[in-house]
């Protein structure tokens, strides 16, 4: 006897194309209460801006003002480009007038953004990385946005967003948007990690996998080589180990997020350490390193800065670089073991 299957597939077809991200958040908290429509709204404006930077992005090379640089340098001395520009305004338009997000803190600016209108009701601040990987943009390959939302703490009559300065342990949620072949959108509101991908017909990003889990270990190490000469003896016998064993193999995009979701799903890990020139490594910790620690622990990996836990770092200043290696638990512990055998060997350096 053969059994009726519950749904046919065009129902199945149609269920899926109904979870659309709005919905999975409501989900997630298990309610309609005002907190959780305010989050949902929330997410549906982060969506919004990244289907604004998305659209702009298909048609770069055919519009005017999308390429190239800006002409102008940003507070950590790194040249701005047209669509770091236009990314980052498309963020504040997003919530302007949204009564959710009363701050903006962003890599584009040297102080974070009041919309004070919001402040009343909103007491949500949006930190985030509105494009990262932007060397990548001219080239026609992968960017991201990353994201985290943390609530704001006491008035903030300074204007100085002192209260950001606590660990990643404070962010609600986090996520990143990948602009790839398609769009895709990966958030965490700690409760797993999920990524939905951008259906263009519908405009709706549509559930894709449900409570990433990454691998305990994988082959990709992710590192840029460029900057071997400018490395700790540890870091350096890191790459020597894994140009000497079989199994690894290197992947580095030169856009944080592409490199980073390559890893959640297939495993390995991402390191940009000190280096020289940057002794604290390139990435900064509010709005790059913290939210993607926060996704990699909900997937059951780990993001270290080497020494300690990036979640329980915390920053000094709102731009505060920190080095960063993240991914699966035994790749990143692998990193780690390197780094302590090195520390313990200058140790050994200054008793003898
Ligand atoms: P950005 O946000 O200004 O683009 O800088 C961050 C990016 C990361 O996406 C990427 O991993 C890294 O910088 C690449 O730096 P490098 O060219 O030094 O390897
Ligand atoms: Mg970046």
């Amino acid at each position: 006897m053969t059994h009726a299957e519950p749904f046919s597939i065009p129902e199945r077809a149609l269920d899926r194309d109904c979870t659309t991200l709005s919905r999975h958040v409501l989900q997630q908290l298990q309610s309609f209460s005002a907190e959780a429509q305010d989050l949902s709204a929330l997410m549906n404006r982060i969506a919004l801006a990244g289907k604004l930077t998305a659209r702009r992005l298909s048609r770069a090379g055919l519009m005017e003002g999308v390429l190239g640089f800006a002409g102008t340098e940003n507070v950590q001395g790194e040249s701005v480009k047209k669509m770091d520009v236009y990314a980052n305004e498309v963020f504040i338009s997003v919530f302007k007038q949204s009564g959710l997000v009363c701050r903006l803190a962003s890599e584009e600016m040297e102080k974070p953004y009041y919309i004070p209108e919001n402040c009343p009701i909103g007491r949500y601040t949006l930190v985030y990385d509105p494009i990262d990987g932007s060397s990548n943009i001219d080239a026609n390959l992968n960017v991201g946005s990353i994201f985290a939302i943390r609530q704001q703490e006491g008035n903030d009559e300074s204007g100085e967003a002192l209260d950001l300065l606590q660990s990643g342990r404070k962010q609600l949620a986090a996520g990143y948007i990948l602009y790839g072949p398609s769009t895709v959108l990966v958030y965490s509101l700690g409760n797993g990690v999920h990524a939905f991908t951008l259906d263009p017909s519908l405009g709706e990003f549509i559930l894709w996998q449900e409570n990433i889990q990454v691998p305990k270990h994988g082959a990709v190490y992710s590192v840029n080589e460029g900057n071997f000469w400018q490395w700790d003896d540890s870091i350096r016998d890191y790459t020597r180990y894994v140009h000497r064993h079989e199994g690894y193999t290197g992947r580095y995009s030169g856009a944080l997020v592409g490199d980073f979701h390559r890893i959640l799903l297939q495993g390995g890990v991402f390191l940009y350490p000190g280096t020289v020139k940057k002794p604290e490594g390139k990435l900064r910790l509010l709005y790059e390193s913290a939210p993607l620690a926060y996704l990699i622990e909900q997937a059951g990996g780990r993001a270290s800065t080497g020494t300690q836990n990036i979640l329980d770092v915390v920053p000094k200043k709102l731009h505060q670089r920190t080095p960063l290696i993240i991914g699966s638990t035994e790749d990143v512990a692998l990193v780690e073991s390197f780094i302590q055998e090195g520390t313990r060997r200058e140790q050994d350096k200054v008793l003898t």
